[in-house]
């Protein structure tokens, strides 16, 4: 009973898909023309911005929905006609020799290559409530996620223009899809930091869309209960990277500048650039298509499973299976106890932690076929068994590593296996829920994550020669964690392994209760005997010898409950604050040799 001469041409076009699609409820409660003719207009700029968005438009999005809704309602197997079993991929030790030449071919393949962050979702689990990539990493130098991504991948690009000098691209851009949850958020920290020093034209940020609610297995949309000239929207996953980098051109534009790789990471794992250069290194020589990197798993650990699958006409591919499926798949194939840990004390299928590298010749030609459009999923929560009715509005979801699920058996798709405390330590977790995680499981956690790096930096000086005290154990937030010396870097300092190994020299030493910070690319330590706190900043050109005793009060941790809404909201739930005692810091801010060579002080 509307006017259409109210609408544009277009807009009486998208009321006639929609009225095709059975979609006739989403005009019966609108009013008479002349009243909330805005409201409806308002209501078609959406239904456009819907349609554009989704490789197919609404109509393909719809007939998805109601086969997937079917086959959800009929307790469908998504891996039905599959077994699984334990792929074999490349295993990587650090510092050993087979790692250190994949991180040399790494470091020199690096120029070639293109970043992409997704960092479009919430992070419901850990319940905080700014943005994860403002996240600090650590809070000894307190610089966050999104600084410590683009400066690792700066370093990475002078490590790699200095070994290729004159050929191929000399920038590596980095592309983030954020989403209407983080949109303004991530534009805003990386304007108000400059750009955390990558110039603004290297960095491209792609929005990624919500999709439409369904409210019942005929896949009718549902209406805001909010505005009822509005169709309720939800997140479809971060597998809406692949259909963005396609229709936005920046692939093309990649592949047309001479670029080879592009490489997918999570919105908060500080540990990952350490396992890059190798990863990338495996691509390049074992000329993957899709290299996925993985860690040894834990049963039951919320990470997907790495797993091959046979399908009985003799299809096969190395896939990831998705946490909450694996155990029901392994039930369904011969293995009765389901997603158990062998006898390592691990499961035998490595986690996947989604950080995914794509040769781009093969990747844009898939995409050209698929527009990027990934195989997704339903997961409806019902009212009863009959399993008519929906609790809640769903959608469909996917998920950027399901990429692989559409390729020939002819993809050479490959994976890495990285020890996990050098490659893996996401902050997922809100306090409550890591405390519940069974023990020896990781926690995930803001906690678990700083603990991790320090770990990790320690691990890695003990390889390079320093002799680094034993962790003690203690409890923060409900979660027993290793506390290691406080060790941090910024990634110009150490790199990789070759390049720490380079930068300690002698007989150096660092006390359990001390911190250091070397946020300089050339502060070399020569005979250190650290007790306390040490803070060196270097600028580039500022070649600092650090060495001899340096004895201080250091920095004490103190614990903070995660119910203490006095602290803020990024401090309570790591569980800890750094109280500064006493350190000795220095600035170098010109360029010149140094000698920094205290007393017991
Ligand atoms: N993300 C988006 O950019 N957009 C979205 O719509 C949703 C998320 P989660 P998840 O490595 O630990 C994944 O929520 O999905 C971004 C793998 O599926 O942190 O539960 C978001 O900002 C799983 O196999 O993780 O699990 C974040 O950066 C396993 O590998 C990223 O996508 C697990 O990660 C992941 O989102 C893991």
């Amino acid at each position: 009973h509307n006017n259409l001469s109210l609408f544009s041409p277009e807009q009486v076009e998208l009321a006639k898909m929609l009225l095709d699609l059975n979609q006739a409820h989403l005009f019966q409660h609108w009013p008479e023309p002349g009243v909330d003719d805005d409201g409806k207009r308002a209501f078609f700029e959406q239904v456009s911005r819907l349609n554009a968005s989704y490789p197919g438009g609404l109509a393909s999005y719809i007939t998805t929905a109601r086969e997937l809704l079917a086959d959800s309602k009929t307790g469908k197997n998504p891996y039905d006609g599959f077994s699984p079993s334990v792929p074999s991929g490349e295993i990587l030790t650090f510092g050993d020799e087979n790692f250190i030449q994949f991180e040399n071919a790494g470091v020199r393949e690096a120029r070639k290559a293109a970043f992409v962050l997704v960092a479009g979702g919430l992070g419901e689990r850990l319940g905080y409530n700014g943005i994860k990539v403002a996240l600090p990493l650590e809070s000894t130098t307190g610089i966050c996620f999104l600084q410590h991504y683009i400066e690792s991948i700066l370093a990475l690009q002078e490590a790699s223009c200095k070994l290729g000098q004159g050929e191929g691209p000399t920038e590596i851009p980095l592309a983030i899809m954020t989403s209407d949850d983080t949109h303004s958020r991530t534009t805003k920290l990386l304007e108000e930091n400059a750009y955390f020093g990558m110039k603004p034209s290297q960095v491209k940020l792609l929005k990624q869309e919500k999709v439409a609610c369904l409210d019942d297995n005929d896949a009718r949309l549902a209406v805001d209960p909010n505005n009822k000239f509005k169709i309720q929207t939800k997140p479809h996953g971060h597998g809406d990277v692949h259909s963005l980098l396609y229709s936005s051109g920046l692939l093309k534009e990649w592949l047309a500048a001479g670029r080879k790789w592009v490489l997918f990471f999570q919105d908060t794992n500080g540990l990952l650039f350490k396992a890059i250069p190798s990863a990338l290194g495996v691509s390049a020589i074992k000329e993957y298509h899709v290299n996925s990197l993985a860690v040894p798993r834990k049963a039951k650990e919320a990470i997907g499973g790495i797993t091959r699958l046979t399908h009985k006409d003799g299809r096969s591919m190395v896939i990831n299976v998705e946490y909450n499926q694996l155990d029901p798949l392994l039930r369904a194939s011969g293995y009765p106890d389901g997603d158990m840990n062998n006898e390592t004390g691990y499961s035998p299928f490595p986690g996947n932690i989604n950080q995914l590298i794509f040769e781009i010749g093969p990747y844009l030609e898939e995409l050209s076929k698929t527009g990027g459009s990934i195989k997704e999923f339903v997961n409806p929560k019902y009212k009863d068994s009959t399993k008519t009715a929906f609790k809640s509005s769903t959608r469909l979801e996917c998920m950027m590593q399901d990429y692989p699920k559409t390729l020939p058996p002819s993809a050479r798709v490959g994976f890495t296996v990285m020890e996990a405390w050098f490659a893996y330590a996401p902050v997922k977790n809100n306090p409550e829920d890591a405390a519940k995680v069974p023990k020896g499981n990781p926690y995930h956690s803001a906690t678990s994550g700083e603990m991790a790096i320090y770990r990790a930096h320690s691990l890695i000086l003990r390889k390079v020669g320093v002799k680094v005290d034993d962790p003690v154990q203690d409890i923060f937030n409900g979660q027993e964690v290793d506390v290691w010396p406080r060790i941090a870097w910024k990634p110009k300092w150490g790199l990789t392994f070759s390049d720490i190994k380079s930068k300690v020299n002698g007989n150096c030493s660092i006390t359990g209760r001390s911190t250091i910070a070397l946020k300089g690319k050339s502060i070399f330590l020569q005979d250190l005997a650290l007790d306390g706190a040490l803070i060196i900043d270097a600028a580039d050109g500022a070649e600092v010898k650090v060495g001899g005793s340096v004895h201080n009060a250091g920095w004490t941790i103190e614990k903070v409950d995660f119910k203490d809404t006095s602290v803020p909201e990024e401090v309570r739930i790591r569980g800890f604050k750094m109280i500064k005692v006493e350190q000795l810091e220095k600035t170098y801010k010109e360029p010149g040799k140094y000698s920094l060579s205290p007393c017991d002080k």
